[in-house]
């Protein structure tokens, strides 16, 4: 098999500014995991990335849920990324066609283009909704991940599902940065292009699930598969501590990462 490429190398071979970044930032912070912050109020997301953002290298956010949102919360938030120097990646899982897209990624309450890095989208329309999202993101420096496989369990993204991604990937190299992966080392195979990112949610120290088909991973065998960077929701902020939770996710997803090399 070829050797797995350190996150450095990856970095030189990408091809889209978001994803150079992303890379970069996880180099400079040993750090990849990427924490997905979902409680409902806004004040408390703040305050708690502000506690743990020295750990991560990505926030994952889920605008949507938020009790209150409007251009400030987005200015708080980017503040927080440069302050602490971690990327946003908004959880949208975009999955119009591709004219609709382009107004739910740029416009709307969220204006979610304005103040996230990273967006995703599902390929269930057709790579249309990769044209329409690009038109938007490109211009602006931002990457897009396609949803290739999903943590829960009866997922349908599997099989020939999971392997177009790869074909819609491999044809937007400017502007896809990546997939949503949970065992990316069984069909990434034949993708020709290595700096590719996998992003895998549903990542616990315990394993196990939530009684709503999350199904849990644990770091060291989710890089082992194959991913890159590690989310964590509830490991880290329904944590009695989420700062040394993250700190605690961040050092085991490091010390995977190092012994795959
Ligand atoms: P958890 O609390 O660690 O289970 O949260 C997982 C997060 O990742 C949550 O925000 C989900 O919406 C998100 N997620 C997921 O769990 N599984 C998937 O396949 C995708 C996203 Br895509």
């Amino acid at each position: 098999a070829p050797k797995r490429l350190s996150y450095e190398e990856k970095a030189a071979l990408a091809k889209n500014e978001a994803l150079k970044r992303l890379y970069n930032t996880m180099v400079a912070k040993k750090s990849n995991l990427s924490v997905a912050m979902d409680v409902n109020s806004t004040e408390k997301m703040l305050a708690l990335v502000d506690e743990i953002g020295p750990h991560i290298c990505c926030l994952k956010t889920h605008v949507d849920v938020l009790d209150v949102w409007n251009d400030g919360v987005a200015k708080s938030l980017t503040d927080l990324a440069e302050k602490h120097n971690f990327l946003i990646f908004e959880d949208r899982k975009f999955a119009d066609i591709g004219n609709t897209v382009v107004s739910q990624y740029s416009g709307g309450v969220y204006k979610i283009s304005e103040w996230s890095d990273i967006v995703n989208a599902h390929i269930v329309p057709g790579p249309g909704i990769v044209d329409g999202l690009k038109q938007v993101g490109l211009g602006q420096n931002k990457g897009l991940l396609l949803l290739a496989e999903m943590s829960s369990a009866g997922t349908m993204a599997k099989g020939s599902y999971t392997e177009e991604t790869v074909r819609v990937a491999d044809e937007n190299p400017d502007f896809v940065i990546g997939f949503i992966s949970v065992n990316p080392n069984s069909w990434t195979k034949k993708s020709k292009d290595r700096s590719l990112v996998h992003m895998t949610p549903g990542i616990k120290l315990q394993k196990g699930g939530d009684g709503l088909g999350q199904q849990y991973n644990d770091p060291k065998s989710a890089i082992a598969r194959g991913s890159d960077v590690l989310i964590v929701g509830r490991g880290v902020y329904k944590a009695e501590d989420p700062k040394s939770s993250a700190a605690e996710y961040q050092k085991a997803g490091w010390e995977a990462y190092l012994s795959e090399l």
